[in-house]
């Protein structure tokens, strides 16, 4: 089954992005709710799922929650098999595989992201698909993507040591909010420039994203957790303050809390 017709074909290679509205149900909706209910409430593991903090007017709340498609057996079924996994396959033009996934809470007040591509932080495959399905809506004012249309097409974009697009290349793009309801998905590739905003609503924003990579291309998942965990035990302790990002690149914007600080 296509779930694409000729023209969301056009929009995705004009853009490198393609919102699909609805494409969850209410009541698929409602589940995907109650598991990320369910994750946030998990106890942090060094060895596990992982968890990030931040610092919100409301005290410190989750940021993010990643590595937990092994331990929640509906999100396991429901992105390592199904539409999602159709749907990114298809724009693949082969069958993808699971390299990553995340949960990006934004709670109100939570940090938003500068402006960056995904590549320079998805190591050992050349190129990704991240499937956005929204929990929650994303608005403007509650911290929704922006994306710099048709920018997929230009390599690594202006990289600065942040591993993000330097900010004066960043100001004069031209950026489109793309803002989400609950069920819709958001698919875009690993080179298309986006940001987001912080949560200035009074709502959490929160987002799922999987990403994906062709098969053809092997299975990474395991190794791309194994070295996150590497990396930052090491940032722990070379001094660098890079164990305060969420991502070997320092694209988030929130002030981040070490969950051994939060009680
Ligand atoms: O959730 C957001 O607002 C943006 C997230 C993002 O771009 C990322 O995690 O790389």
């Amino acid at each position: 089954m296509s779930y694409l017709n000729p023209e969301l074909h056009r929009d995705w290679k004009t853009n490198g992005y393609l919102k699909i509205p609805r494409f969850f149900s209410t009541e698929e909706v409602g589940y995907l709710h109650t598991w990320v209910s369910e994750i946030s409430c998990w106890e942090p593991t060094s060895d596990k799922w992982m968890h990030h903090y931040e610092s919100t007017p409301d005290g410190p709340r989750l940021s993010r929650s990643e590595n937990f498609v092994p331990y929640h057996t509906g999100m396991k079924a429901t992105v390592t098999r199904g539409k999602v996994l159709d749907v990114v396959s298809e724009l693949m033009t082969e069958p993808a595989v699971l390299y990553k996934e995340k949960i990006n809470y934004k709670y109100p007040g939570g940090g938003g992201y500068a402006a960056h591509q995904d590549a320079p932080a998805y190591e050992f495959v050349d190129y990704h698909i991240t499937c956005l399905i929204s929990v929650d809506s994303a608005t403007a004012k509650s911290g929704c993507l922006y994306f710099a249309p048709g920018r997929h097409q230009e390599g690594f974009i202006a990289l600065d040591e942040k591993g993000c697009v330097a900010p004066k290349t960043a100001s004069v793009m031209k950026w489109i909010a793309v803002p989400t309801a609950p069920g819709d998905i958001l698919l875009f590739g690993s080179y298309i420039p986006h940001k987001s905003p912080a949560n200035r609503s009074e709502q959490p924003r929160r987002i799922i994203y999987l990403t994906y990579n062709a098969v053809s291309q092997g299975d990474w998942r395991e190794k791309y957790y194994a070295d996150k965990r590497q990396a930052f035990s090491e940032y722990a302790e070379d001094g660098s303050n890079r164990d305060k990002q969420i991502s070997k690149i320092a694209h988030f914007q929130g002030e981040t809390v070490n969950h051994a600080n939060l009680h």
